[in-house]
């Protein structure tokens, strides 16, 4: 990982709720990364429970990949690096638990969008102290569906939702926010480069129509103190059951 200013890294992220890291990953990282994704996803993930992936419309090319730190020793072991964790111990106020790996692969041509949403509806933690690590596998540009997110969201807290009806984002939020899309932060990366979000943040992401595919890692964390918020848990129950992600 590049060297990095924890502190200008951790007052942006409490100001902005979203950080950006070039070169989080190596290109030798992104490139065992991306290789050890082949591998499991023609190799393995047929033997794998339906949750464990989300797919595309044509319901054979990968949407998401789930539970991957349950599936893959490869990737656990990504998520409990000590680096890692080191660095994203003060942004979730405590102890980090990895929680999920994951993948958006935004596949050329039929990459599907994902709604404005806040993470908290899915990952239902009181306080809010949890985080994404989006790292991208291959060159995320403005044609090829890029994550939108509008700064400073978090700290307004959690916003109503609705369910979505997207496959594998199946809750969103009641109604968009004000900022123009032209105003929200934009992020455009090359492989290995990464954004940090905490999980109230509002983003989103369009479809990718390109002939180039758009594949994010996740790692996502929480604080050990963290707590699961009844509220929360019943809303986001109803919207998965409304539209599984298998
Ligand atoms: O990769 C995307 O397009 C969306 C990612 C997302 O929603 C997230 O990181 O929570």
């Amino acid at each position: 990982m590049n060297t990095i200013n924890t502190t200008k890294l951790l007052d942006d992220y409490e100001s902005d709720g979203v950080v950006l890291i070039r070169s989080f990953l190596s290109s030798e990282e992104v490139t065992a990364v991306s290789a050890e994704l082949n591998r499991y996803i023609h190799n393995d993930l047929a033997s794998k429970p339906l949750n464990a992936r989300t797919l595309e419309k044509d319901e054979k090319t990968v949407r998401n990949l789930w539970r991957l730190e349950e599936h893959n020793e490869f990737f656990r072991a990504l998520g409990e690096r000590e680096d890692i964790k080191v660095l994203i111990a003060p942004l979730v106020h405590g102890e980090p638990i990895l929680v999920g790996v994951e993948t958006f692969n935004k596949p050329a041509r039929i990459g599907s969008g994902v709604p404005y949403h806040q993470d908290n509806a899915y990952f239902c933690q009181t306080p809010p102290d949890m985080l994404t690590v989006w790292i991208a596998i291959d060159a995320v540009t403005e044609a090829n569906g890029p994550v939108f997110f509008v700064k400073g969201s978090h700290k307004v807290g959690m916003l109503p939702t609705k369910p979505s009806g997207v496959r594998g984002n199946s809750i969103g939020m009641a109604e968009m926010p004000n900022m123009p899309i032209s105003e929200q932060f934009c992020a455009l990366l090359a492989p290995g480069d990464a954004t940090i979000h905490q999980c109230e943040t509002i983003h989103h992401s369009a479809p990718n129509t390109t002939e180039h595919s758009r594949l994010g890692l996740l790692l996502v964390y929480r604080g050990s103190h963290t707590q699961t918020d009844p509220k929360l848990k019943d809303a986001y129950a109803a919207a998965a059951a409304a539209t599984p992600p298998a």
